[in-house]
């Protein structure tokens, strides 16, 4: 990777990975693509190049990717699991025809593409426990049917033209400096902003739901370890199970009680998130993923916990 875009530099992964990406790589290496309405601002803005990059106009891809010479493309667009519920049209309008988009792109100027997938590939037919690298996906969400699609479009142009994509299935994403945004996961980060405002937290997701979870820091890691990855060690490619810590939420309740013990939590159970994180499993084997590229994550529950208090009472303060 020696020249980035970065599609969606302002979400929830893109405004840390195009930052941790300046510093390996170079500020002027690293593009962040944005959308009218969701501009960069501070630091994100100051220190690179940033560029109008909607997935859903092509032109405007290759026009970016020409005049920067990208060779490496992170395409973040897409709406989660629950607001897609909501938008279908608009779900597969970013995330499918956005990737056709990105790969053509990528196909004519020689460009190294990742696109996240997600545990909402699976269905209610994966086996649930520590979910196999290659299984049964047969999501009943729209936002599935996306990923499920995007790993199998992915791959078809790795096949068929050679482009060079990989991508893995992230779990629900931590992080304390963008907040994520209409996903099923996302009460696991909403939670520690109750913790450290000192509010109440009200659960919509019941006792007893595991899922797999990761902190960004790791995340990002794995993004760019596996794009940094000798191609001739990988037997998969579109997407990987990456796994770091798979918990319910009154385990988590319990992990910020350890260090908040005045925080209180109560339940009032979401129908529609319910039911996506009943179809999605509790934990991902990702023994293909440490094999084939040395996946080796460092945050547990507890000391992501401690840095997520620390860091969010100091941004909160
Ligand atoms: C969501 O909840 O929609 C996402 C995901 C697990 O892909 N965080």
């Amino acid at each position: 990777m020696k020249k980035i875009l970065i599609i969606g530099a302002t979400g929830q992964i893109g405004s840390e990975l195009t930052m941790k990406l300046r510093g390996l790589y170079g500020n002027d290496n690293v593009v962040a693509g944005y959308i009218t309405g969701a501009e960069p601002k501070g630091i994100l803005a100051e220190s690179g190049p940033s560029a109008i990059c909607d997935v859903t106009d092509a032109p405007a891809i290759a026009e970016v990717v020409k005049t920067h010479q990208i060779d490496t493309i992170f395409n973040l667009a897409a709406l989660l699991s629950v607001v897609a519920e909501r938008k279908p049209m608009l779900a597969w309008k970013i995330g499918i025809d956005g990737l056709w988009n990105v790969l053509e792109v990528a196909r004519e100027n020689g460009c190294a593409v990742f696109t996240p997938s997600s545990i909402g590939s699976f269905g209610p037919e994966t086996p649930r426990a520590r979910t196999p690298q290659d299984t049964i996906q047969r999501p009943r969400t729209i936002y599935g049917v996306s990923k499920v699609t995007t790993e199998l479009l992915s791959d078809y142009y790795f096949n068929k033209y050679g482009v060079d994509t990989r991508s893995v299935r992230f779990p629900g994403l931590i992080s304390n400096v963008t907040p994520p945004g209409g996903g099923t996961t996302d009460y696991a980060v909403d939670i520690y902003y109750s913790a450290v405002r000192g509010e109440k937290f009200v659960c919509p997701i019941a006792e007893g739901t595991f899922m797999d979870m990761m902190y960004m820091p790791d995340a990002l890691n794995g993004a760019i370890q596996l794009m940094e990855a000798d191609a001739s060690r990988l037997v998969h490619r579109n997407g990987f199970n990456i796994a770091s810590m798979s918990f319910e939420p009154s385990q988590i309740y319990a992990a910020i009680k350890k260090y908040k013990p005045e925080f209180e939590m109560v339940y009032d159970v979401d129908p529609l998130k319910q039911a996506i994180a009943s179809s999605w499993p509790d934990s991902l084997d990702d023994s293909c993923a440490r094999m084939e590229w040395d996946w080796n994550p460092t945050y547990d529950l507890d000391s992501m916990t401690r840095d997520m208090l620390e860091k969010l009472a100091k941004r909160l303060a």
